[in-house]
This record gives structure tokens, C-alpha cells and sequence, in this order.
């Protein structure tokens, strides 16, 4: 028979950031009217995403920066869209986190928020963040365009997982734990280097429906590439309207490519006092951080809610605005 003593209280539980910092921070962001974000790959790591740089930033043997260039691409194109390939299916998978819920409701509570991110996994927008407060500095997974420099198709929202058969991940059909392609499918995780990848021929990558001659690559912006026009217009033009910006969030990024790292100097240039938060203390941006400023050191998917409290009130499980069939 079941006991009906009391159990004793449970032990408060530790705050995740330190009360003090917590109370200056809010004071700060409630009498904040312009308000930047720059977001990074450690939003998403607590959706299941890896970052690229440190633990979780090689892909097989490749380092993932390394496969991010117009370079590899010309190289060895199929590899390269097995490495896209696997993203788009992984993004796909996994669901916005508390983080991108916080920030997209913060959006919606201050006109003046602007919302820069580097992450290509479409989970800000599925999380609902709106649109014109929300720049995609390195474009989307989800976008695709041709390769040849000629041919400006570009297709947005292509959701077809894999984007061509040849992609599929692969599974041993003479493995009798192997039940149905698609349990196969979630279990087969091909940045395992153990998991044999297919000889792709280049007939076998998708090809542009519009010249019928170059291949289509994924709408990312890579190393050595220009950042979309219209996304820095719109970020210069966001940054003249006023002679005075309050705050930048830099949140879960190692702040070290350029041009989005610049943008915490030029918030800074025009009075934005820092609040960065990260797993990893070393992680500051490029110029450190001065007096005034704030280090949030843990899980952006937990910090970030705590953080915007004040604003936003609770984050409650939202629904998914659900990428389209
Ligand atoms: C957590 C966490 C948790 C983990 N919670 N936190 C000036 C100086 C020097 C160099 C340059 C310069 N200007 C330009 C350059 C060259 C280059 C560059 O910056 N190089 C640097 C590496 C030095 N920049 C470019 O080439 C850019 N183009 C350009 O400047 O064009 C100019 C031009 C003009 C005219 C003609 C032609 C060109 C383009 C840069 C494009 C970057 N692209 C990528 C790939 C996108 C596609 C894809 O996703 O595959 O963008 S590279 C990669 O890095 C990706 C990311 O968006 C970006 C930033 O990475 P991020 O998000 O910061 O991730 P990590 O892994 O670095 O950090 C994760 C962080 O999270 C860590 O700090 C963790 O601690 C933390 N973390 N878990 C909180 N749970």
C-alpha cells in the first residue's frame, strides 16, 4: 500500500541567471523602444540542431564551415547536398524551442524590435515571429536557386524532403531490424561516417527547371558570398531611422563572421548597451563586453524566456506554424 506521509519539500530550485543581473536587465529592456537581436546556431541547439563551431560543428569528417563555400560546391557537389540534404530533413524535424516563442512574442509586444538571425532551419518563422521584424541574413535551407551564375531562377518554400530521390537517406533493406523505410529513415542519422553514402552522379542532383543546364543549390548565402541586397537595405535603412538603438540581444552565436557580427559594433556605435547569452563564457563578441553590458551564460532556450519575463510574461506551448506539405 502506497504511503501517505508527506513527502519533504523539494529544494528551491538555483535561479538560472543571477537575480541581480535579472532585475537590471529587465529594468533596461521594459524602457527599451529599439531593441536589435542577433541570432546564432545555439538557439537552435536545444531544438536538436548542431552548431557549427566546437562539439556538434563536423558533419562525417568535413568540418561544416568548410562545406558552407561556393568552392566545395564546385568541387564535389553531391557531397555537398548530402550535407544540405540531411539539414533540410533534420530542420525539418525538429520543432521551435521556448527561445524562438520568446523572441517572436517580444516582436509582437515592441514594434521596435528587429530580429537579425544567421540560422537557415526556418524555425523563427515557424515559431511565428513576424516577418518584417525578422531578417535572414544567410537565407534558408528552404529556398533553393541556380547555380549558374546566368540564371537567376530561385524558388522559395520547397519543402520536399529529399529534395530529389537520389537524396534519400539511405537504408539496408537486408537488415531485418529495418521495419519500413520510414521508421529506418528516423533512426539512420547519416552524419554517422559509418552510414555508407551513395556514389552520386551529377544527373542525379536536382536540376533547374528554368536553363535546364545548372544545378540548383540551396538559397544560403556561403563564405565569400554577399548577404541578400534587399536584407542589409532594409537592416541600414532599420538603423538610420533613429540616432539611437537601446539594446542588441546577442544570443547563441560565437559572434565571429562578418558582416552579421559588425552589427553589435554599430548598435553599440549608436548607445545599445550588450546582453549576450551563451553556453560557452568565452564566447563574447569580437570587442568583449563593457561595463553596463550583461552575460547570460547557459541555454538560450531557457535563459531567453526568463529573460524577457517582463515583457512577454509566460511562454506557454505555442502551436507550430506548420511548414506546408
Ligand atoms: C549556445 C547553445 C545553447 C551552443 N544556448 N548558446 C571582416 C573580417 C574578417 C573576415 C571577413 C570580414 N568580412 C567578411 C569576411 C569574410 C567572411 C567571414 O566572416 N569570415 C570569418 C570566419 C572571419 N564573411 C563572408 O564571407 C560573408 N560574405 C561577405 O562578407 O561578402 C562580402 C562580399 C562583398 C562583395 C562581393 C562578394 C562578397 C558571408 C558569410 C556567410 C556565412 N555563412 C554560414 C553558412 C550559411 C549556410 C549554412 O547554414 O550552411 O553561416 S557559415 C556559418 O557561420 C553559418 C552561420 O550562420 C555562421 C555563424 O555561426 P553561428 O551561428 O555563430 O554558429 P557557431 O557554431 O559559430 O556558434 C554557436 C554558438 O552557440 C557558440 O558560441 C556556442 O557556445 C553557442 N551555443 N549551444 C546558447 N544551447
Amino acid at each position: 500500500m502506497a504511503s501517505t506521509a508527506a513527502r519533504p519539500p523539494l529544494p528551491p530550485r538555483a535561479p538560472i541567471v543571477p537575480p541581480e543581473d535579472l532585475e537590471s536587465f529587465q529594468q533596461h529592456l521594459n524602457k527599451s523602444t529599439r531593441i536589435l537581436a542577433l541570432l546564432g546556431a545555439g538557439l537552435s541547439a536545444s531544438s536538436g540542431l548542431p552548431t557549427f563551431r566546437g562539439a556538434g560543428g563536423l558533419w562525417r569528417t568535413h568540418e561544416a564551415t568548410q562545406l558552407a563555400t561556393p568552392e566545395a560546391f564546385g568541387r564535389d557537389p553531391g557531397l555537398v547536398w548530402q550535407f544540405y540534404s540531411y539539414r533540410r530533413h533534420k530542420a525539418l524535424q525538429a520543432k521551435p524551442n521556448p527561445a524562438h516563442y520568446a523572441l517572436a512574442e517580444l516582436a509582437r509586444k515592441k514594434d521596435g524590435f528587429m530580429t537579425l538571425s544567421q540560422n537557415v532551419d526556418g524555425l523563427s518563422p515557424r515559431a511565428g515571429h513576424p516577418a518584417s521584424q525578422l531578417k535572414l541574413l544567410h537565407g534558408s535551407l528552404f529556398d533553393v536557386k541556380c547555380s549558374d551564375f546566368f540564371c537567376k531562377y530561385t524558388e522559395s518554400a520547397n519543402y520536399t524532403d529529399p529534395i530529389v530521390p537520389a537524396l534519400e537517406i539511405p537504408t539496408d533493406e537486408s537488415d531485418p531490424t529495418t521495419i519500413s523505410a520510414l521508421e529506418a529513415r528516423a533512426e539512420l542519422d547519416i552524419s554517422d561516417e559509418n552510414v555508407a553514402l551513395p556514389e552520386l552522379r551529377i544527373s542525379d542532383l536536382p536540376r533547374c527547371p528554368l536553363c535546364k543546364k545548372g544545378l540548383l543549390r540551396p538559397g544560403v548565402v556561403w563564405f565569400g558570398e554577399m548577404l541578400p541586397t534587399g536584407v542589409i537595405n532594409d537592416i541600414e535603412k532599420w538603423m538610420s531611422d533613429s540616432a539611437k538603438i537601446d539594446l542588441i540581444m546577442v544570443i547563441g552565436t560565437s559572434a565571429r563572421v562578418y558582416p552579421a557580427a559588425g552589427y553589435v559594433d554599430s548598435a553599440r556605435a549608436k548607445g545599445a548597451r550588450v546582453a549576450v547569452v551563451n553556453m560557452d563564457r568565452n564566447d563574447a563578441p569580437a570587442r568583449g563586453l563593457y561595463n553596463g553590458d550583461w552575460f547570460f551564460e547557459g541555454d538560450a532556450a531557457k535563459i531567453v524566456p526568463e529573460i524577457l519575463k517582463s515583457v512577454i510574461g509566460e511562454i506557454t506551448e505555442m502551436p507550430d506554424a506548420a511548414v506546408e506539405a
